[in-house]
């Protein structure tokens, strides 16, 4: 029976395990609106801004760890969603983007909302192309969502002109072939790895969200631990090794080479799993390794291997298979070594715990003017979590301080937005929260980012989703505060306002505009009312919103606020 191709193309995202499409209409999506809504199985999220509907996608993508569909609105949809979409593309989040078009043989008018889409979606995404003829929908489909899935992930584009959804076609329905990228390495090369790390007096291993993708974080910490090497976060935003592990030192960030190069010089042999190297603001001029310094890099994403500097030994491979193999070879380790290692691995807790301490002598102090400190709110927000809560991260300067408190261990308790493109964390929690039904969520934001996207609050309300929107409010783009304060002082420049980053004159009242968009809120700006309210909001099935007033000074350099999640 022949059927038209928008109710195939349902058909084909079912049988592929799609149950939600995060969208925003137009005149163009008009026709494939009705063929969603008819299809029982899909739940069509409406948000009111396509940024925030790209990013509801990414978030649901990154917590359910499967492709995300978003239909956006012809041209001008697609140029709202761009911003999400390069961020998405470059970190790896697998979603298909959906645009409708006036019918093929109109397309030669350029009329209204004509324009060249795929050219618009080649830059960020892994694939774009227009479907011309109905009887190869699924076929572009299922190709789109295999190129989205495969390692290294990415958003896909496909443009769908009316006429073609609307023509009747055969549904040859057939699942969307997964590909099986389970490299191993060669047993010698795993052998030598291992063989190199267990000798390394000064051995580094960098993970990135490579090792999320393949579930590596297990092999991770074994590997770490038994060969006492001290592990970094590069440029990742997923819990790619607990924070909690004993040789667990932090993040390298996406700012400063400089800041890099001091972890990476004195080290004599680098492991590198699944993580650019490295994906900065500001490369450091200088070299970021020793002469002799021997580097691995293991990844799915071949671009990044070898990509910026020299390879002892790269390969394009599974990053948990390639651990395991490795970790098998380090057992094999003299007693000797074992006990000498062992030492180190005392001294590498010994120094977590020092830098751990100075941390909390710092960042405690009170505020001059008695306002909450990110410290403070932080301690007191992972204090009270439900255990089965999940954090959706957006809180930029006080990243670094719910990190210190919170820990997170399992990649399911805690995504990072990933600081390129702000204004992910609300709608990203809202995709979360579609993807883990019946968790709370809870998605700090510094002030400056929620404000991209203010109506997200509205889609939280319409569907009822339970969700602690937190905004850090220190009327400020304090991380550019932070730093210019850099820039200044490699200028040497004199002392000066900061220009255009403060958001007060007139302040911006959360509580009231949540309030507008139907989710209860409220202001706090003292220890005792953060743990009442957050005791408030945990205790409702619905979205809550809680205003959080924050001291909003900056440190003078050298700085203390730099690391974890500082967007640029
Ligand atoms: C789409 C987009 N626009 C602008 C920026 C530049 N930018 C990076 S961080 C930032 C300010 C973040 O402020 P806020 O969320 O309040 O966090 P805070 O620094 O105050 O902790 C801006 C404007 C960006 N990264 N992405
Ligand atoms: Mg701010």
């Amino acid at each position: 029976m022949r059927i038209p191709a928008k109710q195939a193309l349902m058909r084909q995202l079912v049988a592929d395990g799609v149950r939600v499409i995060f969208g925003n209409p137009g005149t163009l999506e008009e026709s494939l609106l009705e063929a969603i809504k008819q299809c029982a199985e899909i739940k069509y999220v409406l948000g009111l801004q396509e940024a925030a509907v790209a990013a509801m996608a990414d978030g649901y993508a990154r917590a359910a760890r499967r492709p995300a569909i978003v239909q956006v609105h012809s041209a001008v949809g697609l140029g709202n969603a761009t911003g999400v979409l390069y961020e998405a593309h470059r970190s790896g989040t697998p979603m298909l983007v959906l645009a409708g078009e006036t019918e093929v043989p109109l397309q030669a008018f350029d009329g209204f909302l004509g324009g060249d889409l795929v050219s618009m979606a080649k830059p960020v995404t892994k694939w774009a192309a227009r479907v011309s003829d109905g009887s190869q929908l699924l076929r572009m489909v299922r190709r789109a969502l295999k190129v989205a899935a495969t390692p290294p992930q990415g958003p896909v584009f496909l443009a769908l002109p009316m006429d073609v959804l609307d023509q009747l076609v055969t549904a040859d329905i057939n699942p969307t072939p997964i590909v099986d990228t389970c490299a191993r390495i060669p047993d010698d090369r795993a052998r030598y790895i291992a063989t190199a790390l267990i000798n390394a007096e000064h051995p580094l291993l960098l993970v990135g969200d490579g090792v999320a993708v393949s579930g590596a974080q297990a092999a991770v910490e074994a590997l770490a631990t038994l060969l006492a090497i001290p592990v970094y976060r590069a440029d990742a935003s997923a819990v790619d090794i607990s924070f909690r592990a004993p040789t667990f030192m932090g993040l390298l960030g996406h700012a400063y080479g400089d800041d890099t190069r001091r972890v990476t010089l004195p080290a004599d042999v680098i492991l590198a799993v699944g993580c650019p190297l490295f994906a900065e603001l500001f490369p450091s001029k200088e070299n970021y390794f020793s002469q002799n310094t021997k580097l691995f890099q293991i990844d799915l994403n071949s671009w990044e291997i070898g990509k910026n500097f020299p390879i002892e030994y790269g390969a394009q491979a599974d990053p948990r298979l390639c651990l395991e193999d490795i970790l098998d070879h380090a057992r094999n380790i003299s007693s000797t070594r074992a006990a000498e290692l062992a030492l180190r691995r005392a001294a590498l807790a010994t120094q977590i715990a020092q830098t751990q301490a100075a941390w909390e002598d710092q960042q405690e102090a009170e505020s001059a003017n008695g306002a909450l400190t990110p410290a403070q709110m932080m301690r007191i927000l992972s204090e009270s979590l439900p255990s089965e809560a999940m954090i959706y991260d957006e809180s930029i300067t006080s990243t670094d301080a719910l990190l210190h408190y919170l820990k997170p261990e399992r990649p399911e308790s805690y995504i990072l937005a990933r600081g390129g493109c702000i204004g992910v964390g609300w709608p990203g929690a809202i995709g979360a929260s579609f993807a883990c039904p019946g968790r709370t969520v809870v998605a700090p934001s510094g002030d400056g980012s929620a404000l991209y996207v203010v109506p997200s609050l509205w889609t939280a309300a319409k569907y009822n989703r339970k969700i602690v929107f937190v905004v850090c409010n220190n009327s400020s783009y304090r991380i550019l505060k932070v730093n210019i304060q850099v820039y200044w002082e490699k200028h040497g420049s004199p002392e000066q306002p900061f220009p255009f980053m403060d958001l007060d004159c007139p302040t911006i009242d959360f509580a009231k505009i949540a309030e507008g968009f139907g989710v209860p809120a409220a202001q706090v700006s003292t220890a005792t009312q953060l743990s009442e309210q957050l005791a408030r909001a945990f205790a409702g099935d619905g979205p809550f919103l809680l205003d959080v007033l924050l001291d909003g000074s900056v440190p003078v350099p050298p700085h203390s606020v730099r690391g974890h999640g500082g967007a640029a």
